[in-house]
C-alpha cells in the first residue's frame, strides 16, 4: 500500500487505517450515514493539529479550536484533495470524506487506528500534538490490509476531572447537557450558574478546561497548518464576523448572546 501512504502523507502528518466492520454497530445517527459507500471496507482516520502555543492564547475569549478558521472548511479542503488524488490512483473505488459531521465516532476511530490514546476527558490524545487535534476520515470500499488496534487509555491522573467547571466528568455517565461546551452552543437562555462560569473563564464559545489541565498537552507541538496560523483571531467582539468561524453554523444570535454574558460584570 505504498501509493496510498505516499499520497496521504503529502497533506497529513498523522493518519491510520482501520477496518470499517468495527464501526458497523457504533455508527452515529446523522445525515452523513447515507453518504457511506456500499461495500465500504476501510476507514482512514486523519489528524489536523491546531495548537498555536500558550503565548498566543493570552487574551483569548473563545475556546482554542474556535479561534482559528472553521475546521470543517480547512480539514475538508485537505480531505477533498486527498480523495481526488486517491480516486485518480484507484478509479474503480469510492472515497468519501467526513470532518466532524461524521457517522464515525471519531475519538474511537483515532484510537483504533493507532494514532494515540483515549483520555479520561473523552478526547483523543496524540503523542506529538496532545488533544489539540481535529479528526477527520475518509471512508472507502478499497481494501487496505489493516488490523484494529487495542484501545489504549491515558495515564488517568484525573486532573481534567478537577479542572472541569461543571463537574460533569466526575459523573458515571457523561451527560452533555452538563458540559459547558454544549451549553455555550445551545439556543435559549443560559442558566445563571453557567453564565458565571463563562464569565470567570472568559470564554464565549466552547470550553477547554479539561484539555488545559491535561499533562499530555504541556509539551504539545504547534501546528504547521498554514490556514490555522493565518486565520488566528483570539478575541471575538460584537462586531466580529461569524463567517468562516467554528460558531457560524449556529448563526449570529448565540455567539452575540454569549459575548453579552462576558460583558456583564462578575
Ligand atoms: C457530539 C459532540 C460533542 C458534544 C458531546 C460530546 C460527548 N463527549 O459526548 C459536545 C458539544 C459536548 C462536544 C464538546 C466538545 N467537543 Co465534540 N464532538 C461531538 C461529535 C460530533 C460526536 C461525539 C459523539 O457523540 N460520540 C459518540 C460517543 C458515544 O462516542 P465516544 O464518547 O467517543 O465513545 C465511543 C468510543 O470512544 C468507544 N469507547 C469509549 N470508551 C470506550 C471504552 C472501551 C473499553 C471501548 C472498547 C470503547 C470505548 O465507544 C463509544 C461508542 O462508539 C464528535 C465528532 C464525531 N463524529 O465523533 C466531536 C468531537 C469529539 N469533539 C471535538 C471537540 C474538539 C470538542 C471540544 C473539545 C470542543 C470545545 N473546546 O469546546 C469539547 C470537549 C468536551 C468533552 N470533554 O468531550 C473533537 C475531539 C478531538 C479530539 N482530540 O478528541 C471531535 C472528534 C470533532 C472533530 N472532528 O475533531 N462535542
Ligand atoms: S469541555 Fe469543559 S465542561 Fe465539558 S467536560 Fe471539558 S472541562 Fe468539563
Ligand atoms: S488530565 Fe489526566 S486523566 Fe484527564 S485525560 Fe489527561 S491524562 Fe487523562
Amino acid at each position: 500500500m505504498k501509493n496510498i501512504n505516499n499520497t496521504i502523507e503529502k497533506y497529513c502528518e498523522f493518519f491510520g487505517f482501520s477496518p470499517f466492520a468495527i464501526y458497523k454497530d457504533k455508527l452515529l445517527d446523522c445525515r452523513g450515514k447515507s453518504r457511506i459507500p456500499e461495500n465500504t471496507k476501510t476507514v482512514i482516520t486523519l489528524l489536523f493539529p491546531y495548537y498555536l502555543g500558550e503565548e498566543a492564547y493570552e487574551n483569548l475569549n473563545v475556546s482554542r479550536y474556535a479561534a482559528v478558521s472553521d475546521y470543517h472548511t480547512v480539514a475538508g479542503k485537505y480531505l477533498g484533495i486527498i480523495c481526488e488524488e486517491l480516486k485518480k490512483e484507484y478509479p474503480e473505488n469510492e472515497f468519501v470524506y467526513f470532518a466532524d459531521n461524521s457517522p464515525i465516532p471519531e475519538v474511537f476511530a483515532a484510537v483504533k487506528s493507532g494514532l494515540g490514546v483515549k483520555g479520561r476527558n473523552g478526547l483523543f490524545i496524540n503523542e506529538k500534538y496532545g488533544s489539540w487535534v481535529f479528526i477527520g476520515e475518509i471512508i472507502t470500499d478499497l481494501f487496505v490490509p489493516c488490523e484494529e488496534k487495542e484501545i489504549t487509555f491515558c495515564v488517568d491522573c484525573r486532573k481534567c476531572l478537577d479542572a472541569c467547571p461543571t463537574g460533569v466528568l466526575k459523573d458515571e455517565v457523561f451527560d452533555k447537557e452538563k458540559c459547558l461546551s454544549h451549553i455555550s452552543q445551545k439556543k435559549g437562555e443560559i442558566p445563571e450558574e453557567y453564565k458565571e462560569m463563562m464569565k470567570r473563564l472568559n470564554c464565549a464559545w466552547g470550553c477547554d478546561e479539561c484539555q488545559k489541565a491535561c499533562p499530555y498537552n504541556i509539551n504539545a507541538e504547534k501546528t504547521t497548518i498554514r490556514e490555522f496560523i493565518e486565520s488566528f483571531n483570539p478575541v471575538v467582539t460584537g462586531d466580529t464576523s461569524i463567517e468562516g468561524r467554528a460558531f457560524e453554523w449556529r448563526g449570529d444570535k448565540v455567539i452575540r448572546r454569549n459575548i453579552e454574558v462576558l460583558e456583564e460584570k462578575l
